[in-house]
């Protein structure tokens, strides 16, 4: 899954995706390197980001949509919150829901259970405001965001939103600490017990810059390695920014996994 922003605030490429033409090579670009997904966001969820109105979204996010649509026949998935545009997008042939805050807002259930369209429920602690503050938990993270994601895909199943339509992700870097990020990851097999597929976004995140020291535009390798291990702990989604390099990590990581099964 490849990410397109088109926030002007988005803190790994930002601004440079505001105009509709550098949005649509950027991602011709991600699809020419094997990207399956193309995710758009138009709500900047970066730590400390600044609401935005349902209008301010939709101007960005529907235009990009409709051509990724029409130009590229891509499948778009739509990084929103706001019922309204859950039901514009879906309208426009938008293919898929990813919801950082899990269908958590008034009226997001039933809107993305009117679209029937499937769904990633991340797992979020706070808001995108004050999420990284001091995040805490009482219990283990894994255990933490096992019982969240349970309770998300009951309340989904519990309107007629059926788990089959279901992904999940564990929200690294959304109300955690770099510690619980790197045990998350360790744990991440776990929430493979919950049987829906995951789905998971570290590409550039700040737990890379955490840990080697790196700004945001040297976080590749670091990024290769964490793609590495998700897909070995079950990921089989990943969000990403450098689609061509993370793919031949994949195939690579891959390529071992299934030799191992072959053998077994
Ligand atoms: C994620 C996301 C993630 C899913 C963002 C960033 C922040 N959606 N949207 N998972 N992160 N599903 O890309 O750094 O981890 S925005």
């Amino acid at each position: 899954m490849g990410i397109l922003n088109v926030t002007p605030d988005s803190f790994s490429d930002g601004g440079c995706h505001i105009l509709l033409d550098d949005a649509m090579r950027h991602a011709e670009r991600m699809l020419a390197e094997g990207a399956a997904i193309i995710d758009v966001g138009g709500e900047s969820t970066r730590p400390g980001a600044q609401p935005v109105s349902t209008q301010q979204e939709l101007d960005r996010v529907a235009p990009v949509v409709e051509r990724l649509i029409c130009e590229f026949d891509a499948l778009v998935s739509v990084d929103t919150s706001c019922p309204t545009v859950m039901r514009e997008t879906a309208a426009l042939g938008a293919g898929m829901i990813n919801d950082v805050r899990a269908l958590q807002r008034e009226g997001a259930i039933e809107a993305a259970l009117g679209t029937g369209l499937p769904v990633c429920l991340m797992h979020i602690q706070g808001e995108p405001q004050d999420m990284q503050q001091s995040p805490r938990y009482d219990a283990p993270i894994e255990e933490a965001v096992i019982d969240f994601l349970e309770a998300r895909v009951t309340a989904c199943e519990a309107v007629g939103l059926r788990r089959e339509r279901l992904l999940l992700d564990p929200g690294f870097g959304f109300g955690k600490t770099v510690e619980h990020n790197l045990r998350l990851l360790n744990r991440m097999d776990r929430v493979t017990r919950l049987n829906l597929p995951l789905l998971v976004g570290m590409s550039r995140k700040s737990m890379i810059g955490k840990v080697l020291g790196r700004p945001v535009e040297e976080r590749l390798p670091g990024g290769l390695a964490l793609a590495s291990l998700a897909v070995e702990r079950g990921a089989r989604i990943l969000r990403v920014h450098d689609v061509g390099p993370v793919l031949d990590a994949v195939n690579m990581t891959w390529a071992v996994l299934r030799e191992g099964c072959e053998h077994d």
